[in-house]
């Protein structure tokens, strides 16, 4: 696509735009502070694996009761899958399977006669259309990203049936696309609920701190209608009440003063509860507030320096071979990223669920988040950066109000060309639009040795556009060392913060061999790569944090190698059973001391 028509769409866009979703409406801020039946639990489910489902009327869930009658599938005697979980884990036949699975389920419905109904998805993975009593009611595209769809007038009260075509095949145009290092886990991943509103409910809020005034707090809150009406707004331990009235466009939009916020950081995660109250609407939230910014090559977290002693995690439970989708399991790798000495998640690389965002923020993890813009993305495509702008929204949307995230990530490793800069740029513009608080980064890989000057190099149009710039760099792994690691030299984006957001190594747990052989998988060469690594970055001036990759080994069909990988990616800290390799004492050690 021709730069001008990129920056078209850009002005036209400028608005949360839902182009990977028909049927659905921008989904509810905090839909778990709301009244919600959980939809959650067994369902059944057919494997479709030549598409005929839809033909065969499955969304029907037909039944024979003529005597000439008769149909090829019943749910009733279907097997069952858990919602949330991937397939993938549920059923050894499903380990690899990419393609489309039905899910259905019946349920009463409390009270359809008051108010508003939505069913809400946290996450589907990857497409999927919703059936509701035998009729489409929607349809979505994108694993980590809520939508809803409104049901009102459309239930009954007992025995609704609601069927789910959810589909994970990998498609070029797809984000991520074709190809990349994780598993694609496929199936309802996330939540389902059932949710009952007013009929004019407050649909949006999005509180924080003023960046000229850190003693003001900026409030704007959306009803889900247009038009004039009354509105109150308060934080009960600040002493806060502001009450006004919404403009005709279903906005309200105030600033707050109090000398007495404090504020959130990792050492004290501090939030407050906020209560929002309309018409026959009241909805409260914990929102914590912080001031992050740059100050030349430093970041600055409430006025303090901050760096970041980061990690990764993919939203996978290694030990279960599936995705992360309970409050236990956000326990499980936040716990781990703690123990480990981190102050911050690079989560990888994609929203991952709302119990992890959460509990990080209450337990004072700083976040990185970001889209699954990851390699051999289609940059040319209009459909993909339509996809890409509706995800990038939703992702702002529905975590705006956590302060613990601090970065959006707009993208990773993705080469510089004119495609890709117009891109990104259209999304880092939109974004802005929608959330100017945080600090907006990414994720490079083409920072290299330059064998005229001795020195690490990257030139990248987009380094002036983000506040932090980051580098993924991989030495001693994919990468040979170019000089001994405490004689590097660097000059990577001089005058702005730099964050290492990737490095390290493969080493199978419990295999020892020759510290300087690479093939060698052992952990004595993965624990050498890191204290090379970390003498190297030592001689980084703009060096504002740094994130090993990866916390723990996860599952990737790319990785090939028999009894070394076996379908794992080892370049984990921790093991597949969450022990601890060599290297994981070394980056304790490091960051227990920075
Ligand atoms: C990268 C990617 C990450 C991979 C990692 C690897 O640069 O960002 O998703 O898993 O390298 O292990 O090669």
């Amino acid at each position: 696509m021709k730069l001008k028509v990129i920056v078209l769409l850009s002005a036209l866009l400028s608005l949360p735009v839902f182009a990977s979703a028909e049927g659905a409406t921008v989904p509810l801020a905090n839909v778990y502070g709301r009244n919600t039946v959980s939809l959650n639990g067994a369902w059944r489910a057919i494997a479709d694996i030549y598409d005929r489902g839809e033909r065969m009327g499955f969304q029907k869930n037909l039944k024979a009761s003529g005597k000439d009658d008769f149909y090829e599938y019943s749910f009733d005697e279907a097997l069952q899958l858990n919602v949330p979980g991937d397939w993938n884990c549920q059923y050894p036949e499903f380990k690899y399977y990419e393609g489309t699975i039905w899910y259905a389920r019946h349920f009463d419905a409390p009270t359809p006669g008051e108010g508003r109904q939505f069913l809400y998805f946290a996450g589907v993975s990857y497409r999927c259309k919703v059936f509701l009593n035998g009729e489409q009611i929607a349809s979505h595209e994108g694993s980590f990203f809520p939508f809803q769809v409104e049901v009102t007038g459309k239930l009954l009260e007992k025995d609704n049936f609601l069927a789910v075509e959810v589909n994970n095949r990998r498609t070029e145009d797809a984000i991520p696309a074709l190809d990349f290092d994780w598993w694609n886990y496929g199936g309802i991943t996330r939540d389902v609920m059932l949710v009952s509103t007013p009929d004019v409910y407050v649909n949006d809020w999005f509180l924080s701190l003023d960046k000229d005034d850190l003693r003001r707090i900026n409030v704007q809150v959306t009803l889900s209608e247009p038009g004039e009406r009354c509105l109150s707004v308060e934080i009960p331990e600040l002493k806060i009440k502001k009450c006004g009235r919404t403009d005709d466009n279903g906005v309200f939009q105030c600033s707050v003063k109090s000398s007495k916020i404090s504020y959130w950081s990792p050492s004290s995660p501090k939030t407050y509860k906020v209560v929002i109250r309309s018409g026959k609407d009241t909805v409260s939230d914990e929102i914590g507030f912080r001031d992050i910014r740059v100050d030349g090559t430093t970041i600055l977290l409430n006025g303090k320096p901050f760096f970041a002693k980061s990690v990764s995690f993919h939203e996978e439970v290694p030990q279960r071979m599936g995705r992360a989708c309970t409050a236990e399991d956000a326990a499980y790798l936040i716990g781990e990223a703690k123990a480990l000495g981190a102050n911050m998640v690079r989560l990888a690389h994609y929203p991952q669920n709302e119990y992890i965002v959460r509990l990080a923020e209450r337990e004072g993890i700083v976040l990185w988040e970001e889209i699954p813009l990851w390699q051999k993305i289609k940059f040319s495509d209009e459909a993909t950066l339509a996809k890409a702008l509706d995800m990038y929204s939703t992702m702002l949307l529905r975590d705006r109000n956590r302060c613990n995230v601090c970065f959006w990530g707009l993208a990773n490793e993705t080469r510089p060309s004119d495609a890709r800069n117009a891109f990104l740029t259209v999304l880092l513009d939109n974004a802005k639009s929608i959330d100017d608080t945080r600090l907006y980064t990414l994720a490079d890989d083409i920072a290299d040795y330059n064998p005229e000057t001795g020195i690490v190099e990257m030139n990248d149009p987009m380094i002036d556009k983000v506040d932090v710039v980051a580098i993924n760099k991989y030495l001693g792994w994919y990468a040979k060392w170019t000089s001994e690691p405490a004689d590097m030299k660097w000059n990577v984006a001089p005058g702005k913060p730099l964050i290492i957001s990737e490095f390290g190594g493969e080493a199978l747990y419990g295999r020892h061999g020759d510290e300087t052989v690479a093939s060698s998988w052992s952990e004595e060469y993965q624990a050498k790569l890191y204290r090379d690594n970390l003498a190297a970055f030592e001689n980084i001036e703009n060096l504002a944090g740094i994130s090993p990759w990866v916390l723990f080994d996860f599952r990737s069909p790319r990785r090939c190698f028999p009894g070394l990988q076996d379908g794992w990616n080892r370049k984990g800290l921790l093991s597949d059973q969450g022990e601890r390799k060599m290297s994981w004492y070394i980056m304790n050690e490091y960051y227990n001391h920075k």
